[in-house]
């Protein structure tokens, strides 16, 4: 099947890049969203959000004409759905005393209504946001039906996952392999037609519902081995035992690779995802409840290393460095350093943040510092939360002259632990037990 005209339908952190690789690629792309101001900043060739390499490419495809963005969709060949499916924020589900999130369907159900009216015989219709499983069946295909046109008779319809790294957007989009769910063969032939215009990695045809569990299971799967590492973490803190090095020798056994604990776990995806599944399948998903439950729950074990390594917290100033949901990123959605934050303000702590990719970030209830200088001069204790990049080349005897702190805490396994020792700090690592038992 030819496209020469496509429709993306929410220019967001997977939308957007997507458009402009069609665009990049030659395809003539009408990009959809309902924020005027969005529509705005992408016709100047400008962009909303931070991804490397995405201005570029906006801007190329915005100069070649072959990129437009409108709040109104028009005629195309295909039409790809790239929204937000959050939770709903005041409605929870229940099961056997079992409380657990639910998926805001509703960006979904809005863009594949504004579809009905332009969908012609013989189109495409691609869903990419991530959805609880039978979505495309049960909840796409009957509003598209309003058309009059049947899913998979008068046009294809398919589920296709994006499943790209944030802050590898771009590469990731052309280089992984993609899955592609049809609700017929000839809709996964469609959707697999449309990706080979920029995918260079496998494309893969199955069925839609296969593909939309293929997308959570892959985040499912990485939040649950996450959670076994954070929850050996608490082990090895109660057990005396380093986790970090028990994890590396551990990783030696050929069929054994534990991820690393951490402060929790962030983000718009892994911390989502899993939630679809308890949704579906309550009775099923007790291993997946409780991995989410875990994960959920790393940010309190944090504040009571703090407190271990402090004392009470009242009064108590503490440098927080990076609110990032995870290294090297700018992105501070649903990140447990800014709930490690608050929890730590709530038991009387005086907080300075410092996330140097966002440093005027403003988020309600945090002060947040413009230099790492003005975060750590007054403060008791250094507190680490993300490991990134450039916070690894501290020099700690240099961090010491700048700071009256002399207690660190580190979460991430960042720094040098006997480096920082050495230059006059309290370490306390998480994962890391008290050696006094250690009989070597
Ligand atoms: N984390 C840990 N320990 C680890 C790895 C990660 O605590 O060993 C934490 C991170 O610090 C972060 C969170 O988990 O807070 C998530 O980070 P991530 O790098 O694992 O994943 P995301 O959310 O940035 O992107 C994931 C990716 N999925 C998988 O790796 C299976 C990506 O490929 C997906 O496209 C993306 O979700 C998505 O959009 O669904």
């Amino acid at each position: 099947m030819k496209f020469q005209k496509i429709c993306v339908v929410g220019l967001g952190y997977i939308g957007l890049p997507t458009a402009s690789t069609f665009a990049a690629y030659g395809v003539n792309v009408l990009g959809v969203d309902i924020s005027q101001h969005i529509i705005d900043t992408l016709n100047k060739g400008e962009i909303h959000i931070h991804e490397p390499g995405l201005h570029d490419e906006v801007k190329k495809a915005v100069q070649s004409g072959n990129f437009r963005a409108s709040t109104k969709l028009q005629e195309a060949d295909a039409f790809i759905i790239a929204v937000p499916t959050p939770f709903q924020e005041n409605k929870f589900g229940e099961y056997s005393g079992v409380t657990y999130k639910l998926a805001d369907m509703r960006a979904v159900i809005s863009a594949a209504e504004s579809i009905v009216p332009f969908l012609r015989m013989g189109n495409l219709v691609v869903l990419e946001s991530t959805s609880p499983p039978r979505t495309t069946m049960d909840l796409v295909a009957p509003i598209l039906a309003r058309s009059g046109l049947e899913a998979g008779r008068d046009f294809h319809l398919a589920y296709s996952p994006e499943r790209v790294l944030p802050g590898q957007i771009m590469r990731e989009l052309i280089e992984n392999a993609r899955v592609i769910g049809g609700v017929t063969p000839e809709s996964a032939q469609a959707g697999s037609d449309l990706y080979a215009t920029f995918v260079k990695g496998q494309i893969i045809q199955t069925d839609a519902t296969t593909a939309e569990m293929v997308k959570l299971m892959e985040n499912t799967y990485r939040d649950v081995n996450i959670a076994v590492a954070n929850e050996f973490s608490r082990l090895a803190d109660k057990f005396g035992v380093n986790v970090w090095e028990a994890i590396s020798i551990a990783n030696l056994h050929p069929r054994v690779k534990i991820l690393n604990p951490g402060p929790g776990v962030g983000g718009h995806c892994i911390s989502v995802d899993p939630w679809f599944f308890v949704e579906s399948a309550p009775e099923l998903t007790s291993l997946i409840y409780h991995s989410r439950r875990v994960n959920d729950a790393q940010p309190h074990f944090v504040v009571g290393m703090v407190r271990r390594a402090l004392g009470s917290l009242k009064g108590k100033k503490i440098a927080a460095l990076g609110l990032a949901y995870k290294p090297d990123v700018d992105d501070l959605r649903e990140s447990p350093a800014n709930e490690i934050v608050h929890l730590l303000q709530d038991e009387g702590a005086e907080v300075k943040a410092w996330e140097p990719f966002k440093p005027d970030a403003n988020l309600a209830g945090i002060t947040m510092s413009p230099s790492l200088d003005d975060a750590i001069k007054d403060a008791d204790a250094l507190l680490l939360l993300v490991n990134h990049t450039q916070f690894k080349a501290f020099n700690p005897v240099d961090v010491a002259d700048q700071t009256k702190a002399r207690i660190l805490v580190d979460t991430v396994n960042g720094w040098n632990g006997e480096a920082w020792k050495s230059a006059g700090f309290d370490v306390h690592v998480l994962g890391v037990g008290n050696h006094t038992t250690r009989n070597m």
